[in-house]
């Protein structure tokens, strides 16, 4: 590495560093107060997710495995319908034990396609490629480290090819509706006609198995949201008591909307790097929307944002849904 990509690459370290304190400075001033849950994947989010993943009540992993298991060549005769040479491009790739059904099954078919993971977190990226470089060592392979738009932006420097995108896992469920469309809007910019969006939807059903997915029994759900606070604490310099506040979990089965929430169980002031924020007795921050979509809607957003549906594939439930949209 030269010099100058090293002082670049501390610089950026410095301005997600300086971002992250103005985002939570200005989310902790707001009325009501609220934190973007973006910020949940430091070291210990990333593996506090994973425990997530793998609990019964996160049906949405299960669900998302089961199509990437057994509805292999249904989602890749979808890519492969041209043979054109492509770059896969995935937003929010986390672990990628999804994708790498996806991955194997392509190499299998001999198809020509680098693979760009994006995502925040540098930690997860790392350990994505360790174990690709592992299981799939014939594979290209290029890890993008940080936000969507940034990196969609990078991608589409360094591809000239054909783009297949994939945002799986709901994690299009995190934007507010407007934010959503917004964003397969901005998208869409970044495509050519004839590229393709495979993008994952949890879908509305039994309210009480969406509430339990985000509210379980052991509280790992808890320790996620509240490990935001303890992120602060230790990058910002501040002082949160951790057990003076408590998750609360709500789903609204009209609006698909499922949010979590911290309750501050006490009055107290809490200090940020220098400044003073006072919490009420049961004052509310609001931490993270995970939007629940029918398949209509899904198709509202495919065509508002100019986007054609070509297909959905369901898990064997019809609990969640892979829509594949043509640019
Ligand atoms: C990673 C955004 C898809 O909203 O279901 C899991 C994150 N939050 N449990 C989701 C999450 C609480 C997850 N996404």
């Amino acid at each position: 590495k030269t010099e100058k990509t090293l002082i670049k690459e501390v610089a950026a370290q410095d301005n997600a560093l300086e971002q992250f304190r103005f985002d939570v400075l200005k989310g902790l001033n707001n009325t009501p107060k609220k934190l973007q849950s973006k910020y949940f994947y430091d070291k210990t989010g990333d593996t506090l997710f994973q425990q997530i993943m793998a609990m019964p009540e996160y049906y949405l992993t299960n669900c998302e495995m089961d199509i990437f298991q057994n509805k292999t060549s249904e989602l890749a005769n979808i890519i492969l319908e041209t043979d054109e040479a492509f770059d896969l491009i995935e937003l929010g790739a986390g672990d990628g034990t999804k994708s790498a059904f996806l991955l194997k099954y392509l190499l299998d078919q001999k198809a020509d396609f680098t693979y760009m993971p994006i995502d925040i977190s540098a930690n997860i990226l790392s350990v994505l490629n360790n174990k690709l470089k592992a299981d799939l060592p014939e594979l290209n392979i290029i890890c993008l480290d940080g936000e969507y738009f940034k990196m969609l932006e990078k991608a589409a420097e360094l591809s000239s090819r054909r783009k297949v995108v994939l945002f799986l896992g709901s994690n299009i469920g995190n934007m507010e509706k407007e934010e959503a469309l917004s964003f397969c809007r901005g998208l869409n910019t970044y495509l050519s006609p004839g590229d393709i969006v495979l993008m994952g939807f949890d879908l509305k059903k039994n309210p009480q198995i969406i509430l339990d997915a985000y509210n379980d029994k052991a509280g790992i759900t808890a320790a996620f949201n509240l490990n935001l606070l303890t992120r602060i604490n230790r990058e910002l310099n501040a002082d949160f008591v951790v057990e003076k506040f408590e998750h609360y979990q709500t789903y609204d089965p009209l609006s698909g909307a499922c949010r979590s929430y911290l309750i501050s169980l006490d009055h107290q002031l809490v200090n940020i790097d220098g400044q003073s924020v006072n919490f009420e007795k049961d004052e509310l921050i609001y931490m993270e929307l995970s939007q629940k979509y029918s398949l209509q809607e899904s198709e509202e957003l495919a065509n508002n944002s100019g986007f054609e549906t070509i297909n959905h594939i369901m898990d064997s439930k019809s609990w969640f849904t892979d829509v594949a949209w043509l640019s």
